[in-house]
């Protein structure tokens, strides 16, 4: 019989590849914000899920970037040092990268494939860390012309002496059981980590106040998502009278929306209230979805000038 095996196996990659898409899906469960703009998540959260002869802690971190523009507030150094130091601590690492875009798919009609630079950082880590490593093309759904999958993998193999190169699509859903196959090869030999009931490290009032960041994400543009964090002031159950079960009838959440300036909180308000009932609605559907109960959502939005270049803010708004 196959030894049990069970470990930790971070999530690393550029911002937007696809990280906590994976996540969530190798789940069957949505615990992780995703959205179509780089640099969505912040935090590492950690997701469990147990096979038949094993246990994955999975580790989804922020998406690593260089330090320039945008990146240089704190909320980035801390997000890199977030994505960073969880290489050191696994026992795997997951290096999850894209599928060529249209232009490297036209770079390389004409000659090879190139690793960009901005991998340089993650190759290093990767390098210092020693640790068994597997690493996925992504979105490969998105690419017409299959026969440019083989340059890239084969750039990548020797870019790294990863254990093995995967094509997959986590929209898809394609290539995840071999991906689950390889990537548990890797863990060693032992018993579970977590109990089989547990799925994730974060408390449900922290996943609530992710997904209305996540509707701030998909909602909002340009720089105002990159100066929203979101704090849940109030996490109150009630149970449905009379019910001995303990199950809960619903959830009353106070949250707000932090903003650096008052410019944000007009657009994030919108005219008559209309985008903080829009992030509201849908932000409710989905902790509902995540509570499997009722929910009652109301939102603050606040002005916290500067709070992305503060340490001691950073702190009190959850990135410690
Ligand atoms: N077409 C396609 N899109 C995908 C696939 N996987 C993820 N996406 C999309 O890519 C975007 C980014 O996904 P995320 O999971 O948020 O990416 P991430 O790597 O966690 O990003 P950061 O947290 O910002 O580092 C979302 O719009 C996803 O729907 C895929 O296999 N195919
Ligand atoms: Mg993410």
């Amino acid at each position: 019989m196959e030894p049990f095996r069970a470990g930790f196996v971070a999530i690393v990659g550029l911002p937007n590849v696809g990280k906590s898409t994976l996540l969530n899906l190798l789940l069957g469960q949505k615990i992780a914000i995703t959205s179509p703009r780089p640099q969505t998540t912040r935090n590492r959260i950690l997701g469990v899920r147990n096979l038949e002869r094993g246990q994955l802690v999975l580790v989804d971190t922020p998406g690593l970037h260089r330090p320039g523009g945008r990146g240089r507030t704190e909320l980035n150094k801390f997000m890199m040092d977030q994505a960073l130091s969880a290489i050191g601590e696994v026992d795997a690492v997951l290096v999850l990268v894209e599928a060529p875009s249209p232009d490297e798919v036209k770079r390389l009609e004409h000659g090879a494939y190139k690793i960009g630079a901005a991998h340089d950082t993650l190759l290093a880590a990767l390098a210092e860390a020693k640790k068994p490593a597997l690493l996925a093309v992504n979105k490969i759904d998105l690419l017409h012309k299959k026969n440019f999958l083989l340059p890239v993998m084969e750039a990548w193999a020797k870019a790294h002496p990863f254990r093995a190169v995967l094509p997959i699509s986590a929209l898809r859903q394609q290539g995840v059981d071999e991906l689950l196959r390889e990537v548990t090869a890797l863990l060693p030999e032992g018993e579970r980590l977590f109990p089989e009931e547990m799925v994730t490290d974060r408390a449900e009032r922290w996943l609530a106040a992710e997904m209305v960041r996540e509707q701030v994400f998909v909602l909002t543009r340009a720089e105002v998502p990159y100066a929203v964090a979101v704090t849940v002031d109030s996490f109150a159950e009630r149970a449905a009278p009379g019910q001995a079960d303990g199950r809960r009838m619903d959830v009353v959440i106070d949250a707000t929306i932090h903003v650096e300036k008052e410019a944000q909180k007009r657009i994030l308000v919108g005219g008559g209230g209309r985008m903080v009932r829009e992030i509201g609605s849908r932000a409710r559907h989905e902790i509902g979805r995540l509570l499997d109960c009722e929910v009652h959502l109301k939102l603050f939005v606040r002005v916290d000038p500067g709070w992305s270049q503060d340490a001691r803010a950073l702190k009190e708004l959850g990135y410690e």
